[in-house]
């Protein structure tokens, strides 16, 4: 069994002072970096949410839940990995270039291989998923990690959410399919 850390998009959009700033963002990129530091891993994977034109995603008006301020645009700082994130990286997954993507495992590293590839590649049977946000990106992308049979936990503590209040409902949900919330 292997045993790797993924990393959702913890960018600088997603963190204070960002076009979709999380409270909490940028202690989070901190905190993951003492974690990974005293944790060893078989394998850490950091995805990134990158923009080029993802249509309806992105709202002059936007609702906060299907619909965003535009935000990680591929060629802008704000796309690019938060300067406290201070991880040595196996690999980056890149997702949502032309629509919306909340899971990694929607993602492709830049020799156009898939998470689930590259999971597999390495002997990977047990995935940490820690990140950005709580209630989205590393909800659904634990949630694709147990449906494709990875023994799968999110370690709360190092997440940032888009609105706290949506934690309870998280929990339960990550709970139901399988996911460990820790
Ligand atoms: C995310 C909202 C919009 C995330 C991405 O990374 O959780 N949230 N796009």
């Amino acid at each position: 069994m292997g045993k790797a850390l993924v990393i959702v998009d913890v960018q600088n959009d997603f963190c204070e002072g960002g076009s979709l700033g999380v409270d909490g963002g940028s202690r989070t990129a901190t905190d993951i970096s003492v974690f990974a530091g005293n944790n060893p891993y078989d394998l850490v994977v950091a995805t990134r949410d990158s923009h080029i034109d993802p249509g309806e995603h992105f709202s002059d008006e936007p609702d906060y839940v299907d619909s965003w301020p535009p935000h990680c645009r591929v060629g802008t700082t704000g796309q690019h990995l938060h300067d406290n994130l201070d991880v040595a990286l196996d690999a980056i997954v890149d997702k949502g270039f032309y629509a919306a993507c909340y899971s990694g495992f929607e993602g492709e590293d830049s020799w156009g291989r898939t998470l689930d590839e590259l999971l597999k590649l390495r002997g990977i049977t047990d995935l940490d998923v820690v990140g950005i946000a709580t209630d989205y990106c590393v909800k659904q992308t634990a949630l694709d990690a147990v449906r494709l049979g990875y023994s799968t936990t999110v370690l709360l503590d190092l997440t940032a959410a888009v609105n706290p209040n949506n934690l309870d409902q998280v929990r339960a949900d990550l709970d139901a399919q399988g996911v460990t919330v820790r």
